[in-house]
């Protein structure tokens, strides 16, 4: 198996149903026994600590682009930073709305596998619970078209690996990742480390892979998008302070110049794709230095890439 990044995205072009739910099975064997401390990254439950050291390539939403993702790929210079010690994260949608889900997931979970202590998948609410999973959901037409007759078996393993993706990333004095946005009304990190478990009894999940950031309101309203919610600046302070983080860095919405700031600088959306259905005019990814003391979003603003 071949550590360019050339090499990965030509095989998710040709890979296969056998091989692919292979690399998928492997992910998530991979990601169920993740726990505790290995190197720099520490596992609590479906929640990653990140140590303060180097850098954190983020990346936000995908949705089937794999064009996208191999640009920040070899301009980000992917393979010098893993041999650095670097981490990725991705935020989470990978799948659904442009051509190439497959392709996306299968590239993104051969990079976890290939690089275990460094890659964070984070969830999406395109890789929500069965009662939450974002509408319209393409994945099943476009494995059938894919993988076809074997397109079952891959579409129900994939299911399963939602599951187990990430519910946020922490990193401490600095900032909190997630794909969507802050439940009001956690009271502690393990509220995070446990949203999918709660689930059902609690929104937290669904806050976390649904809501947005609003500067028009105060509190939390229920969302135009029938799941999470529209959250203010209130609530952004209020979870930021408990949680000893300065910035909420998500994905989410689309972004005209592949960023935007909310919430006075509190809060940094990345979104990481082109095209249809969305036509913003640029994707952009951030090179986050995980040392540098961070008070604002706007501080971060250096460090991301447009493309
Ligand atoms: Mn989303």
């Amino acid at each position: 198996m071949s550590l360019d990044v050339e090499s990965i995205i030509n095989e998710s072009l040709a890979v296969q149903s056998r091989d692919f739910l292979k690399i998928v099975e492997a992910a998530i064997a991979m990601l169920r026994d993740e726990g505790g401390r290995f190197r720099r990254l520490t596992v609590l439950e479906r929640l990653v600590t990140l140590d303060p050291l180097g850098e954190a390539l983020v990346i936000g939403d995908l949705h089937g682009d794999i064009e996208s993702l191999r640009l920040i790929l070899e301009r980000s210079g992917f393979m010098e930073k893993m041999a650095k010690d670097a981490f990725v994260v991705f935020l989470g949608d990978y799948g659904d709305r442009g051509a190439y889900s497959a392709e996306v997931y299968y590239t993104v979970l051969r990079l976890k596998l290939a690089f275990p202590e460094q890659v964070v998948l984070l969830r999406g609410n395109h890789e929500g619970p069965a009662d939450l999973l974002a509408s319209p959901h393409d994945l099943p037409m476009q494995f059938q078209l894919r993988f076809k007759e074997k397109w079952r078996d891959v579409y129900s393993k994939v299911r399963e690996l939602f599951g187990y993706l990430y519910n946020a990333v922490l990193v401490e004095d600095c900032c909190l990742m997630v794909h969507g946005g802050l439940p009001a009304c956690i009271s502690s990190i393990h509220d995070l480390a446990l949203a999918h478990k709660l689930h059902g009894e609690q929104p937290f999940l669904e806050d976390l892979l649904w809501s947005d950031p609003s500067d028009e309101i105060k509190g939390a309203l229920y969302s135009p998008r029938g799941a999470g919610k529209l959250f203010g600046k209130d609530v952004t302070d209020k979870i930021l302070a408990l949680l000893g983080v300065k910035v909420l860095i998500r994905g989410h919405e689309p972004c005209h110049e592949g960023f935007r700031l909310n919430h006075n600088g509190k809060v940094l959306t990345l979104f990481s794709r082109k095209g249809a259905p969305y036509f913003n005019a640029h994707g952009a990814y951030l090179q986050l230095p995980l040392s540098e003391k961070i008070e604002s979003a706007q501080q971060l603003v250096p460090w991301i890439q447009k493309f």
